[in-house]
């Protein structure tokens, strides 16, 4: 099969399809934009580029009103967002990243639902030196965002080192192997010489991708049993390790998760994905690359709405999936092997595995800031000056010291409480097993608060807590600024997804284990209605609960909102 015989089209081909195809493989008029000096700003056509460059224009929603009754641009500004398979750090590349955020940046870092980090307010101007100095890093951003496979999570908990060691490669051979090949971000950001490569065809330049891309984003994680830190169910593509005798025997494949949805069109939902076979390690980036083709060829390229791997499955049915993927491949996918999963947070405090030491440390938020009574930036910038091993960002926007040895050890125990960096005992159960996504200033598609307003809606749901004896009561609280579901709301034992500023609609009832959606309780509802709402709920469960029952599964058994196995019952 050709790519152009493969494009397959539900309608007319959306507008960004016209962009891709017209880019001369993702460059653009991106140069041209970048030394314009007018605007702070880049056009239209070119912001949608950009993104597979890994990097948004932004502007400061917080001042926009006010620029515009100045009759002034908005405070255009540019979020880069980089590649770090399974979210390894080096101590180095940390103190790269702070050097960054602070000359060019907000002064803080972002650590991302994707185990990445993200630096906010970079003005056009600095937008070269800053990808420079990241590239310098050896990191990149390529393909960050964009219709490309994004960053690869990997379970970041070290149960297991051996297999953590491993399964961290994989993550990163995806990541390379799924890499656009053009060479238009060299060109653009690192001055490579321009290639003449108009003899070469689409199949010679982007041999998997082709001219086009992808309809939409693809977003592949890989669980490590019994922890289902990468939410492995609301990913495109879903690698599950099966370990046997202590070793990596290979993986469950799941296809057809993901988050996104928009409010009022029920043709949009958050969905699970489903486990769909069993192979062996050394066939998994084979399977990525023949599923990744699939949704190229199938995928909706006229609806963005409709566009995502989970509607392409959801269309055709899993038999399909199954039976085109076994023809790419010229081989069948073994039965599907038993796993377990117990959780979906983060494990916090020491934890020792192969000889080494790893400290998680909880990060509202993925926030890393000097706040004047928290030094957390200033602490984790001196622990990266000693540290000899190196950093992990969790799918749950934390971070672990990783590979700390014996005799680092107490080193590092200093500098932890010198800045008062918490591992989240002090915290209750519910903010350790919290996240909220970006929103308000940065985000151009935020309806309402996120990341700036959950940690005080959990200091007054922490009040009821305590009255209810469930502080220790480890329950899941997510809270996104729009439907799109960046911090994955949809899998929270109590969900927020923001309809309006100061609005939310609130959802009840995901698994503990991240294996079944949340389902709405109530709509556009403001703080005093969701802490009114929640209370007699807290108090029923404290008192009614069985032995060991979650939360996620009490509001069901009390009757409260209905199971939610498949997101084609989500607005039901
Ligand atoms: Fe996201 C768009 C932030 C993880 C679903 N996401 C955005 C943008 C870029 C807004 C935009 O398009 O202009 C946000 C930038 C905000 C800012 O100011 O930084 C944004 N997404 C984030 C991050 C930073 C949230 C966070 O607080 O950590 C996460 C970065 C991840 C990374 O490192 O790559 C982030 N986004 C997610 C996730 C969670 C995940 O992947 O595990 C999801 C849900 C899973 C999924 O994709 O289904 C997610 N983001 C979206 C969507 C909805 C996609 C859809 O299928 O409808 C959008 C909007 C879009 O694509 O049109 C979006
Ligand atoms: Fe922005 Fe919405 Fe994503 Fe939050 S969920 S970062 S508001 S796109």
């Amino acid at each position: 099969m050709t790519l152009k015989q493969v494009q397959q089209q539900d309608g007319p081909p959306s507008e960004m399809e016209e962009i891709k195809n017209e880019s001369n493989y993702l460059r653009g008029n991106l140069v041209e934009s970048f030394e314009d000096r007018i605007s702070a700003g880049i056009p239209d056509a070119e912001t949608k580029l950009l993104k597979f460059h890994g990097s948004y224009q932004q502007d400061d929603r917080d001042v926009r009103i006010e620029r515009n009754k100045q009759k002034l641009e908005p405070a255009y500004q540019f979020m880069i967002r980089v590649r770090a398979p399974g979210g390894v750090a080096t101590p180095e590349q940390w103190l790269t990243m702070d050097d960054i955020a602070n000359k060019y940046g907000n002064g803080t870092l972002k650590l991302t639902t994707r185990q990445t980090f993200q630096m906010h307010g970079i003005l056009k101007w600095n937008m070269k030196k800053t990808m420079q100095e990241i590239n310098n890093a050896l990191y990149d951003t390529i393909a960050a965002c964009g219709d490309v496979n994004r960053n690869v999570m990997a379970s970041a908990n070290p149960y297991q080192s051996d297999v953590h060691a491993e399964v961290y490669e994989w993550s990163k051979k995806l990541s390379e192997h799924l890499l656009p090949r053009t060479r238009a971000y060299h060109e653009i950001w690192l001055d490579e010489e321009k290639v003449v490569d108009s003899l070469e065809s689409e199949e010679e330049v982007e041999p998997i991708y082709g001219a086009q891309y992808l309809p939409r984003k693809f977003k592949i994680g890989i669980a490590v049993p019994p922890s289902n830190d990468v939410d492995i169910y609301s990913q495109d593509l879903g690698f599950i390790a099966i370990i046997e005798d202590g070793d990596l025997k290979g993986f469950n494949i799941t296809a057809g998760g993901g988050m996104g949805m928009t409010h009022g069109d029920t043709n949009t939902y958050p969905q699970l994905s489903r486990v769909i076979g069993f192979c062996t390690p050394d066939k998994i980036v084979d399977v990525a690359e023949k599923i990744l083709t699939i949704q190229r060829d199938y995928g909706n390229r006229s609806e963005r709405k409709n566009a995502r791997f989970k509607y392409t499955i959801d269309r055709r049915g899993l038999d399909w999936l199954k039976s085109e993927l076994h023809e790419r491949l010229g081989w069948e996918l073994e039965e599907e092997r038993p796993y377990t999963f117990d959780h979906n947070g983060d494990r916090y405090g020491w934890l020792k595995g192969d000889g080494k030491w790893h400290l998680t440390l909880f990060i509202q938020n993925g926030r890393i800031a000097d706040w004047d009574d928290y030094p957390l930036m200033t602490g984790l910038r001196e622990i990266a000056k000693v540290h000899t091993g190196d950093f992990r960002m969790t799918p749950n926007q934390n971070l672990i010291i990783s590979n700390v040895t014996n005799d680092m050890k107490p080193k590092i125990i200093e500098l932890v409480n010198e800045y008062g960096l918490t591992d989240g005992k002090y915290n209750s159960a519910l903010r350790r097993n919290s996240m909220a996504c970006v929103a308000l200033p940065t985000c151009g598609l935020a309806m309402a608060e996120s990341e700036r307003y959950l940690p005080s809606l959990i200091d007054k749901i922490e009040v009821i807590l305590d009255e209810a004896g469930l502080r220790e009561e480890e329950i899941v609280i997510r809270m996104s600024g729009c439907p799109n579901g960046c911090s994955r709301p949809a899998l929270g034992e109590i969900g927020f997804i923001g309809k309006a500023p100061g609005k939310y609609n609130m959802y009840l009832g995901a698994g503990f284990t991240g294996d079944r959606l949340n389902k709405l309780y109530k709509e556009n509802i403001g703080e005093e209605e969701i802490l009114a709402s929640l209370k007699p709920i807290l108090f029923q469960y404290a008192k009614e609960r069985e032995e060991n029952e979650r939360f996620g599964d009490f509001v069901i058994r009390a009757g409260y909102v209905e199971e939610v196995r498949s997101g084609l019952d989500f607005h039901n």
